[in-house]
């Protein structure tokens, strides 16, 4: 099956009671016994497993090339699932630059029990192979990362994680599987926040893991289950339906950036345009290899004048682009990431990767491409 056909058939049946064509809301916590421990079908409780779910884990599965998918309350409760396998001693070493609510899990909450993390960049193999020793477990990723767009080759690490089996974990947000297949690269492990691209329509909430290896699967489903952070029936439904059109408006949004990216970078004001797809940007090779169809919707930028002042004035003046935390929707938003997403990073952390405060980030949404650039236009101004 094609991908295109896999976002709206990929694991999914006609419900077995009444043949709806798409999967009813299961809202419910439990399910009949006939007698202690026999369950009438498939399910006992929904928080190990809940058939709205079940249709959405198949989805996932199916269009990231896995043979499990594990649906989340969030995407930082995937990325938690994934970290709980640890123990103190153990070492990871992470992409330099991350979503701040990851490096914040990672330094604020993993760190204080043990765990020790290096970060690095990624596109420094050298460096990154120096840092591997006997204690190191995990290695983790997100390519094109949030928000300064650089990337990491996939296909390079894995060949590193898997001559020194570690487990390699891949953060494809920014991509989603219409762009990007980490697990047909090498990886072990692919993480969404389901929040963002799958949703699709800012309005759920949600995260997940897909991995190929059916042991490593069973093993996270324990962890998940053990400890609770799963997505209720309603939320699982709204991703599911959002997969559907993933394929639709991953294409629009690639369109639309690849236009402001053109734009932005023929603007006096701007000074620095990082998009995958620009032949200048330094990761542009890689981007190539590893995503296909596009480079995605997710555009950041600098300021000529290099001042804070002018990106807040800047987001304060948008009026088709909202000014919000997230990205992914169909609708264009506009971030801050010094003072918002990435707020939880130290001020001298963030300037050392490239975080400053004259960085705005745009998720580029589905609308008409001139009211976007019309929009960053007058703002600009
Ligand atoms: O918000 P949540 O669903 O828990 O997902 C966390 C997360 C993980 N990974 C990446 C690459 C992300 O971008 C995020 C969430 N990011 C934002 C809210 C943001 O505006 O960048």
């Amino acid at each position: 099956m094609k991908f295109n056909t896999k976002v709206i058939h990929g694991g999914q049946h006609h419900d077995p009671s009444t043949g709806a064509v798409m999967p009813p809301v299961y809202q419910t916590s439990t399910f009949v016994q006939s007698s202690p421990g026999q369950p009438i079908g498939d399910y006992e409780y929904s928080r190990a497993s809940n058939p709205t779910r079940t249709a959405l884990e198949n989805a996932l599965a199916s269009i990231e090339n896995g043979t499990k998918g594990l649906a989340f309350s969030s995407g930082l409760a995937a990325t938690d699932c994934v970290l709980r396998s640890f123990k103190a001693g153990d070492e990871v070493i992470a992409m330099d630059d991350l979503y701040g609510g990851t490096y914040r899990m990672f330094t604020r909450i993993y760190k204080d029990s043990g765990i020790k993390f290096h970060f690095v960049d990624m596109n420094d193999l050298e460096k990154f192979k120096s840092l591997i020793n006997e204690n190191t477990k995990l290695v983790w990723v997100e390519t094109p990362t949030n928000p300064l767009m650089k990337l990491a080759d996939i296909e390079a690490i894995a060949k590193i994680t898997k001559e020194k089996k570690l487990l390699f974990a891949v953060d494809n947000t920014f991509a989603t599987p219409y762009l990007q297949k980490p697990l047909d690269l090498g990886a072990d492990i692919v993480m969404h926040s389901a929040t963002k691209y799958l949703g699709g329509h800012s309005d759920v909430i949600a995260g997940a893991l897909i991995v190929k290896d059916e042991a490593l699967g069973e093993q996270l489903h324990f962890q998940q289950f053990a400890t609770g952070a799963t997505l209720g029936p309603q939320d699982s439904f709204l991703v599911l339906r959002g997969i559907k059109t993933l394929h639709l408006r991953v294409q629009r949004h690639c369109e639309n950036g690849a236009k402001v990216t053109e734009f932005l970078n023929n603007h006096p004001k701007v000074k620095t345009v990082y998009y995958p797809g620009l032949e200048s940007h330094p990761f542009h090779e890689i981007a190539k290899k590893q995503m296909k169809n596009g480079f995605g919707g997710m555009v950041s930028f600098t300021f000529e004048s290099g001042k804070k002042e002018d990106a807040i004035s800047f987001l304060e003046k948008l009026q088709v682009f909202t000014l919000a935390e997230s990205l992914g929707g169909v609708e264009s938003l506009a971030n801050h990431p010094a003072l918002m997403t990435h707020a939880s990073i130290p001020e001298d952390k963030r300037k050392e990767i490239g975080i400053t405060d004259d960085l705005v980030r745009l998720s580029v949404g589905v609308e008409d491409i001139d009211d976007l650039i019309e929009d960053l236009k007058q703002a600009l101004q």
